[in-house]
């Protein structure tokens, strides 16, 4: 039974792989960091399959007792202070967890067992200012929020120990990708939740910044499959992951509104504090090589990932349940 490490279990994708990999009959371990209150809400449905470990990618010493302790055969860092507004007021954190968080991980991999397999979730904020439309592999970075600029050294520090210590680690340039399990402060899970608060009379406006901004928006179930896939090939290389199709924020919001018959115009502020002190406008990615090397494409449709979010959202205001 292969053995795989999660960092960032309790996160969208960290819950979404664990599910996956568990299909694929992994033993699964989830390094998750020491908070005041469980945040297991995510895992609650696979927990007893899954072996939680305790571990922060600000502290080296954890990383290297976990890995000698288990022996994985496959490491996802998906661990990460992911949230790009939150980059601007705590710079230096993002910097070590993102950043450097990154090399603590890869450092503890070449002491302990160089011979394992380590992916390393890149983000296409990297591309930021974009140099070319639509972005892939090749496409120059600018990245544009603090957060974008630690991605950039993750992604490098990444292929540097790649091609100083031959390990084999790879990096996924994955677009946004978004589902019920979103957290709710990235846009696309603030509109559905919002979207079912009104519909069912428990809210009356939602606030917003940029509406014009445009983001290559899939559904994180597709995506950790790609993830997985990048590991199993024994050259290791980095692949961009993205449906090739960009929407802006106001094409959200009039697929959300209009799926339960509102007018998204009636509701929505747009509210100063919402706006970043730089902008990515436009992100598309050409997913081409990971259609070609991996056998890797998208199948959920913008129309049904907004519609599942809806769905979701509408189902858990209903029941006064938990967020995801
Ligand atoms: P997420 O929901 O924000 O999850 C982030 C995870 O990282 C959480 O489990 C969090 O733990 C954990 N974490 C944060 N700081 C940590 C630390 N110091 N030590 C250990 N764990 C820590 O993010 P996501 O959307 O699943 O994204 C997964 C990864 O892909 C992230 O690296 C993100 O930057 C990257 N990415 C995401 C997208 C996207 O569209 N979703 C696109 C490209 C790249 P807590 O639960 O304790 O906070
Ligand atoms: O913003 C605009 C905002 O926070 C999307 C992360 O997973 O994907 C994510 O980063 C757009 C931006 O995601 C609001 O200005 C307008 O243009 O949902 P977001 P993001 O910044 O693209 C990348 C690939 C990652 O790697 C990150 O980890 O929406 N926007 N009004 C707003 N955004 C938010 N959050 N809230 C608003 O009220």
């Amino acid at each position: 039974m292969p053995k795989a490490l999660i960092t960032g279990i309790t996160g969208q994708d960290g819950s979404y792989l664990a599910e996956f990999l568990l299909r694929q009959g992994y033993d699964v371990v989830g390094m998750v960091r020491r908070t005041s209150t469980i945040n297991f809400h995510r895992l609650m449905h696979i927990q007893d399959k899954i072996t939680l470990v305790n571990g922060d990618l600000l502290d080296q010493i954890s990383l290297i007792h976990i890995l000698e302790e288990h022996r994985h055969d496959e490491i996802y860092n998906l661990a990460a202070q992911s949230f790009v507004q939150t980059s601007w007021t705590q710079p230096v954190f993002t910097g070590e967890v993102t950043a450097l968080g990154v090399t603590r991980l890869l450092d503890a991999v070449r002491i302990v067992n160089p011979q394992i397999r380590f992916y390393q979730a890149s983000s296409s904020e990297m591309f930021g200012k974009v140099r070319e439309v639509p972005q892939k592999e090749t496409t120059p970075f600018y990245p544009r929020s603090p957060y974008g600029v630690a991605k950039v050294y993750g992604h490098w520090i990444t292929v540097n120990y790649r091609e100083s210590y031959n390990l084999h680690a790879v990096s996924g340039i994955l677009f946004n990708h978004e589902s019920p399990r979103r957290g709710l402060e990235f846009v696309t899970r603030k509109i559905t939740h919002h979207v079912a608060k009104i519909k069912l009379g428990l809210a009356h406006e939602l606030r917003l910044g940029n509406l014009d901004s445009r983001r290559d928006w899939g559904f994180a179930g597709d995506y950790v499959d790609a993830m997985w896939r990048m590991l199993q090939r024994d050259d290791p290389a980095d692949y961009v992951v993205a449906t090739g199709e960009t929407h802006s924020v106001q094409d959200f919001l009039e697929e959300a509104f209009g799926y339960v018959n509102l007018d998204w115009r009636d509701y929505v502020v747009q509210d100063p504090r919402f706006m970043r002190p730089a902008e990515v406008d436009l992100l598309v990615g050409d997913a081409s090589k990971a259609g070609r090397e991996l056998g890797w494409e998208p199948r959920v449709t913008f129309a049904e990932l907004v519609r599942m979010m809806v769905d979701a959202d509408t189902k858990m205001v209903e029941d006064g349940g938990t967020p995801m």
